[in-house]
């Protein structure tokens, strides 16, 4: 196969940034369709790619054909029909996280795999693919400093969208370290507990926040999360990793600093899109050429599936202010 022709669903701000990924950075790989129910946000998108079409359906594009894989990235409500379509359609698709909003919904798009037989979906859980990330995974297998006692984590966002709901704090938000503590340790989250700072009184009325999240892993790691999303400065997303012999911080504000007029500074990222630039570029470039080779590597629906159902006991937790225990179904022979 030359060029995989893919179609990416959603063209919001993660659906038009893929597109444009894809089209200037990706090697391998087109946009062929822009799937997009609002077409004056598909057509603004399919401006800068060649050869890109629009349609208002998945449905409608996959039935005029030129696809060979999906990149999902409408809203999570979306994601489970879209992934029931690309199964039916036997296409090998990346849907963007959170996999779905629930893990009952996430279960049926496991259910509709294994019945497959074979792995066709990854979950964009980008922040695998981020180095610093991965340096610390290796870090903590290797044991070099001993072994790992806790994480410290800060998420912070300048501001969110009004679609945003309190419940996203958790879904749409620590639903990032839910997955990445899990993959750091290697070992699923076991109990969430949600306390509140004083709250933000700048922060959207509809919101309780800042939150502190205490996630437990089942090996006895505790991670604390700081979800803060109305920090109004930038985007920061840092984590302290406490070992036995030292210390790995990571996440550290990029770029330069300045000494000027007795003052010095650096600048700090806006969005997200900013800071995982680096970490989505590699995971669509991973993806691609695993596509491409009729394989399928990276986060799985089953992985996608223990994310929501702990982001379920971490809305409860965060609703009651109770010490919540994750509940899970056993896996299915495909994810064991
Ligand atoms: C957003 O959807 C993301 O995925 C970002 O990475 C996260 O920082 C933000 O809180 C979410 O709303």
């Amino acid at each position: 196969m030359s060029e995989l022709k893919v179609a990416v669903v959603g063209a919001g701000m993660m659906g038009a940034d893929h597109v444009k990924r894809i089209t200037q950075r990706i090697k391998g790989a087109q946009v062929s369709w822009i799937i997009e129910p609002d077409l004056a946000r598909a057509q603004a998108a399919a401006i800068d790619t060649p050869g890109a079409k629009v349609a208002a359906t998945l449905d409608e594009a996959i039935n005029k054909g030129d696809i060979d894989a999906v990149l999902i990235a409408s809203p999570g409500q979306f994601h489970e029909a879209g992934m029931m379509t690309t199964l039916k359609a036997g296409l090998p698709t990346l849907c963007e996280k959170p996999l779905t909003p629930d893990p009952e919904s996430a279960l049926r798009v496991v259910e509709a795999e294994q019945a497959l037989g074979k792995r066709f979906i990854q979950v964009g859980f980008m922040r695998r693919y981020d180095k610093e990330y991965m340096e610390l995974h290796d870090l903590i297998a290797a044991k070099s400093m001993g072994e790992l006692l806790g994480l410290r984590c800060q998420h912070r966002n300048p501001s969110v969208q009004d679609s945003y709901t309190n419940s996203m704090l958790i879904t749409d938000s620590v639903v990032h370290e839910i997955d990445i503590v899990r993959y750091l340790t290697g070992s699923v989250i076991k109990a969430i507990e949600v306390k509140h700072f004083r709250r933000n009184s700048t922060a959207p009325e509809r919101l309780n926040e800042p939150i502190l999240a205490l996630l437990e892993t089942e090996s006895g790691i505790l991670a604390d999360v700081e979800m803060n999303v109305s920090v109004k400065f930038g985007y920061q997303v840092k984590t302290e990793a406490l070992f036995e012999n030292g210390i790995m911080e990571i996440g550290r504000t990029s770029g330069s600093t300045k000494w000027q007029n007795g003052k010095f500074g650096g600048e700090e990222h806006l969005s997200y899109t900013t800071r995982f630039n680096d970490a989505y570029d590699f995971e669509i470039q991973q993806w691609v050429n695993s596509t491409k080779l009729g394989q399928v590597h990276g986060p799985s629906v089953w992985d996608g599936y223990l994310v929501a159902a702990a982001c379920k006991a971490g809305v409860e937790a965060m609703e009651t202010g109770k010490h919540v225990d994750v509940k899970y179904e056993k896996a299915l022979p495909l994810y064991k």
